[in-house]
């Protein structure tokens, strides 16, 4: 297992959409276990694939608390099949837009369709904060990112803060 570099905002992959999985092979594998050891180091409870470079449809998450064992889910080309009309407003935040947190409001329960680590098709529904980090993460695979929920002057604003720290960490170089 390997750490891999978290992209970050304003790098332009983070606005691909990321591309179905074919086969789950030993590549895929490596991935996943590579985007569990990031997730966990970053710390964060979710990660797509392009977070770390991949445009690939893979989603790692683990929702336990500290007191509990890990609970390690990936999903595989999840498709959202239904979304309530109930809406629920969580402070999110983003490894790849460090530092920041904004409240976001998106539907309250979803049921998503995906393929487990073995290729098995499965569905899950969701409610709470396991189905706000799913949204989270599957906007990520359509190149969405949390901002993209709030105000535009609030998003202008925090852009332009990652962007002049980009070219400063550019310069510095
Ligand atoms: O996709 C990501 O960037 C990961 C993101 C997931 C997420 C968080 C909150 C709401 C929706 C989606 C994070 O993990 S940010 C870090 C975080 O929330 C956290 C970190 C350590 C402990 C507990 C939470
Ligand atoms: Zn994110």
């Amino acid at each position: 297992m390997a750490l891999r570099d978290i992209i970050k905002l304003p790098d332009k992959r983070l606005r691909l959409v990321s591309k179905p999985v074919g086969k789950i092979d030993a590549e895929l594998r490596r991935l996943i276990d590579d985007m569990f050891e990031t997730m966990y180091g970053a710390p964060g409870i979710g990660l797509a694939a392009i977070q770390v470079g991949i445009a690939k449809r893979v989603i790692t998450m683990d929702l336990a608390k500290k007191d509990e064992p890990r609970d390690p889910q990936v999903f595989i080309n999840p498709e959202i099949l239904w979304c309530s009309e109930e809406r629920a407003t969580y402070e999110e935040g983003c490894l790849s837009i460090p530092e920041y947190y904004e409240e976001v409001e998106r539907p309250a329960q979803v049921k998503v369709a995906y393929l487990d680590r073995d290729g098995a098709k499965q569905e899950i529904d969701a409610n709470g904060l396991f189905a706000t980090c799913l949204q989270h993460e599957i906007d990520h695979l359509n190149g969405v990112l949390f901002i993209d929920h709030i105000s535009k002057l609030k998003r202008a604003r925090v852009i332009k803060k990652f962007a002049k720290a980009a070219k400063r960490a550019e310069a510095d170089a």
